[in-house]
């Protein structure tokens, strides 16, 4: 059988665009499969009022060009998702990118060929024929919080009005003008988007079932004196970034906060808290590791809700009840000073979920809310969810859903026993969502990109890793999880969010250095833990 590409990758967000590039770079013949209409991933379907990255926009680029980092300009401390759809366009241009991009296509099916070592690629495009292709290599890069979760509260299907969902948002965008707005969930999506929404809705009331942490973003335009000092030494940011566990440039305060007088202690919470950001967990070293320390942030960051909100009650339900940065913290603009509105509404769902949705409206704790249109910030199936929805066969036939049964198995977040020849861009296993993305996206695709051509150069045709060192791996991901505070709640990165998931801390919580040393030592040893045919 001929292999019509070395290798297939799917997705065309931050990570497909640039293991294309560097695949190209290197003499490999690609194609990128991407179901949208355009580049960017996240960026591409994100488009809720109000959505931007949480990491600041100098960070939360590629660092592979010196030259690009340089020309392009930031506009904003954090960008919104416009900007980062811009730039994500802009890097498709500059390399010329598109001609190997297949968009409105969806993988569907990719099996592995044991005699003729390849990847049989099934794809269905958007109102045309399916279609097959064949490659040596088969590259993921669908992102991590890709497969939208649409929860089955029963009577959705009831309702007449419009429902949208902030992970796959109208491109047209949606007039809240005079309307009623109904908004389910409050993770980032929501904390983001609900202020903006309100600006525009009659009425929007908000149904939380779990409270959330967030920390005020001080988003500001970039003062260009900043930006000239940045692009004068990014080099050195980035090799810091590098160093630090989440792959940011921010400074972590190496005291613990037990360890440390109340005075100096809210001193350093305030801050930080002033400063803004995710960095806001860097207060202290031991905010994820010990309950009182967690606690001190906590009882930090509760209340200044009562000093925000007006409303005894709506304050009071506002309050967060779990441990600080076990659920992803939230970073936001005016989100808590929304509930003083008069025209906003917060119902707390907690204790019973929402009854029905009806046709005009939903129904919960006894009372009936009528409602023009719906939103559902309800998240993601996430790590796992979009790669499950593409049938993988391995060896044997073996499909990827049967082997992932009782969770995500990797060795280093990058590839699995008996599905040969497959990567995975920031998969389960690897630090990914607990880092900045771009740096962890690099970092994967420099080592797939770089283990290629090694094979080439050795002319094999076949790598897979070996079950004892995945075993091991999948051990140590475990190890290391259970160390902090933050395997120990219910949220997405443990799967609890999806009815039925398996229960598995997901992404590699040792952080960025260490992950980065581990590959690194997996290469010096000649690919120690693969087998190569
Ligand atoms: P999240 O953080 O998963 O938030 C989803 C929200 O939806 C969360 O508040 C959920 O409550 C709520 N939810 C989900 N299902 C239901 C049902 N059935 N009823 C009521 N409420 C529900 O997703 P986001 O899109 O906001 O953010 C995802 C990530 O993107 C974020 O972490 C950043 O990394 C960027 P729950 O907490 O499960 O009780």
């Amino acid at each position: 059988m001929s292999i019509d590409f070395d290798a297939v990758i799917i997705g065309a967000g931050f990570g497909g665009m640039y293991m294309l590039h560097k695949l190209r770079q290197k003499g490999f013949t690609a194609r990128v499969f991407e179901a949208g209409k355009g580049v960017g991933g996240t960026w591409y379907w994100n488009r809720y009022p109000g959505a931007r990255c949480d990491v600041e926009s100098v960070q939360y680029s590629y660092q592979f060009d010196p030259d690009l980092e340089q020309e392009w300009e930031w506009s904003e401390r954090y960008a919104t998702q416009p900007e980062l759809l811009r730039y994500a366009n802009h890097v498709a241009d500059r390399y010329d990118l598109r001609r190997d991009i297949r968009f409105e296509t969806r993988v569907s099916r990719a099996v592995f060929d044991e005699t003729a070592n390849l990847w049989q690629v099934e794809t269905g495009q958007v109102g045309g024929a399916a279609a097959k292709v064949t490659a040596r290599f088969v590259i993921t890069a669908m992102g991590c919080l890709s497969s939208p979760n649409t929860p089955k509260i029963p009577g959705l299907e009831d309702f007449e009005g419009p429902t949208y969902h902030t992970g796959n948002w109208p491109h047209e965008g949606v007039d809240f003008t005079g309307k009623t707005v109904g908004v389910i969930g409050t993770g980032s999506s929501a904390i983001q988007s609900i202020p903006v929404m309100a600006e525009q809705a009659k009425h929007l009331t908000v149904f939380q079932r779990t409270a959330n942490y967030t920390v005020p973003a001080h988003n500001k335009p970039l003062d260009p004196g900043y930006v000239r000092e940045v692009k004068a030494n990014y080099r050195e940011m980035r090799r810091r970034a590098k160093t630090k566990p989440a792959g940011i440039d921010f400074t972590i305060n190496s005291a613990s906060a037990v360890e440390t007088p109340e005075e100096e202690r809210i001193r350093q919470f305030q801050a930080r808290w002033d400063y803004g950001g995710l960095g806001f967990m860097a207060s202290f070293s031991d905010l994820l590791l010990n309950d009182d320390s967690n606690r001190f942030a906590a009882d930090f960051v509760r209340a200044k809700i009562g000093e925000v909100v007006k409303d005894p009650k709506t304050a009071a339900a506002l309050v967060p009840k779990n441990i600080i940065g076990c659920k992803r913290l939230c970073v936001d603009t005016g989100y808590w000073a929304t509930f003083n509105r008069p025209n906003v509404t917060l119902v707390d769902i907690s204790d019973e979920p929402i009854e029905r949705i009806t046709p005009t409206g939903l129904r919960a704790k006894g009372e009936d809310f009528a409602v023009d249109c719906l939103v559902l910030a309800t998240g993601f199936d996430a790590m796992t969810g979009a790669l499950l929805k593409v049938d993988f066969r391995g060896r044997g036939g073996i499909t990827l859903k049967e082997r992932w049964n009782e969770g995500p198995k990797t060795y280093l977040g990058l590839t699995v026993v008996d599905f040969p020849n497959l990567f995975m861009i920031t998969g389960p296993g690897s630090p990914s969502v607990l880092t900045n993305m771009l740096p962890s996206i690099e970092q994967h695709v420099d080592f797939i990109a770089d283990c290629l051509e090694t094979l080439r150069n050795k002319g094999k045709t076949v790598i897979e890793p070996v079950p004892e060192a995945q075993e091991e791996w999948v051990g140590h991901v475990g190890d290391v999880s259970n160390i902090t505070l933050r395997s120990t709640c219910s949220s997405w990165y443990v799967g609890a969010n999806i009815p039925g998931k398996p229960r598995v801390f997901m992404p590699y919580i040792g952080g960025l250095p260490a992950y980065i040393q581990a590959c690194e030592k997996v290469v010096a040893n000649g690919y120690e833990g693969f087998a190569l045919a």
